[in-house]
């Protein structure tokens, strides 16, 4: 087996839904086993949207939380902040100076957060596809697990890298994006748009979500959007192939077949079957101390920045800057 070197973040937005658990979380728990993983609390990224600077220092507290009652392990891989390591920004400039505007104006999510936030389009939020790229390059990463959302991202990244490459001198590699069994997990009611939070409450699942608000969400979610694709039963037969068992996966997806499928019945169970799965996160989650967290990122800042200072040493000569 090769022995990846494997960084992603995760914003400190609010709660993680789970699409960003089946998406990304998930996996990075399972790729700590195997492989040198740096995994990031990205609050740099998150001030690009609008946001209320008093809660941002509680919101990286509770995802750090969450990565830990997820299953991350301090003792198996790096788990940091992003502004606790100055050296992302700093790269990130320099990357600028590499990056035709115009593969950033071709970004998807640009363009439709740009949309959402329409008074407040800054050029954070244009340049938020460099700074990712400082991110992942700065730790020599040769693989970054990810949603399917950020695939253009990861692009760009590998882009950025040739850029810098053919200009300054072989120094980056370029790294490959992995994804889950479920690199996009839809709105509960949107079902043709990703599950988003920005969306609203009730299109998402939150991971810590209590039972009784799991059945009353999915009670509501969507199944037929009449657009004649069936995009929202798709989706939540998804969800029980992952969340229940595989009888019950096969029974619901032949009664689909044959035109008997109850989809209360099956909303029920999925939301039985969701609240169990994530029941021993919640438990961990509300066992985890301050201290423990705040530990975690001391520990994960120093040994992020170490890589990074390296890198940037580096990099500071091959572009002429003493
Ligand atoms: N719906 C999704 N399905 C699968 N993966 C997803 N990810 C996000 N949404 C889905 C993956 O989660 C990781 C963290 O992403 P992020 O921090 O950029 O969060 P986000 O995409 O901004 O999450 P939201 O809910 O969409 O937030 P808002 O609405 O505030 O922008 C990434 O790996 C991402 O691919």
């Amino acid at each position: 087996m090769i022995k990846e070197i494997i960084l992603s973040g995760i914003q400190p937005t609010g709660k993680l839904h789970i699409g960003n658990y089946l998406g990304a979380l998930k996996n990075f728990v399972a790729l700590q086993d195997q492989h040198e993983c740096y995994f990031f609390i990205a609050d740099y990224h998150s001030i690009t949207e609008n946001y209320e600077p008093n809660t941002k220092p509680q919101q990286v507290m509770e995802l750090a939380t969450d990565f830990l009652a997820a299953g991350l392990n301090p003792k198996k891989c790096t788990i940091f902040v992003q502004s606790h390591v100055a050296e992302h920004t700093e790269l990130a400039w320099i990357f600028n100076c590499v990056t035709p505007i115009s593969y950033l104006e071709r970004m998807t999510q640009y363009k439709d957060k740009a949309n959402q936030q329409q008074k407040n389009i800054n050029v954070g939020l244009f340049d938020y596809p460099v700074l990712q790229a400082a991110d992942i390059l700065m730790y020599r990463v040769t693989a970054v697990p990810v949603g399917q959302d950020q695939d253009q991202h990861v692009e760009l990244t590998r882009q950025i890298a040739r850029f810098f490459n053919n200009r300054f001198g072989q120094t980056f590699t370029e790294p490959k994006t992995i994804h889950t069994d479920t690199p996009k997990v839809m709105s509960l009611l949107t079902p043709e748009k990703k599950m988003s939070k920005s969306l609203g409450d009730n299109h998402c699942l939150y991971i810590d979500d209590e039972p009784k608000v799991i059945a009353a969400k999915l009670a509501k979610a969507v199944t037929d959007t009449g657009d004649g694709q069936g995009l929202g039963a798709r989706n939540l037969l998804d969800l029980i192939k992952i969340f229940s068992d595989d009888k019950t996966y096969k029974r619901f997806q032949a009664e689909k077949n044959s035109g008997t499928l109850k989809y209360s019945e099956l909303k029920e169970i999925l939301a039985q079957d969701i609240a169990d799965y994530f029941a021993d996160f919640r438990k961990r989650k509300k066992q985890i101390s301050q201290k423990e967290v705040e530990k975690t990122l001391a520990d994960g800042a120093k040994k992020a920045q170490a890589i990074a200072q390296k890198t940037m040493a580096e990099v500071r000569i091959k572009i002429g800057i003493r």
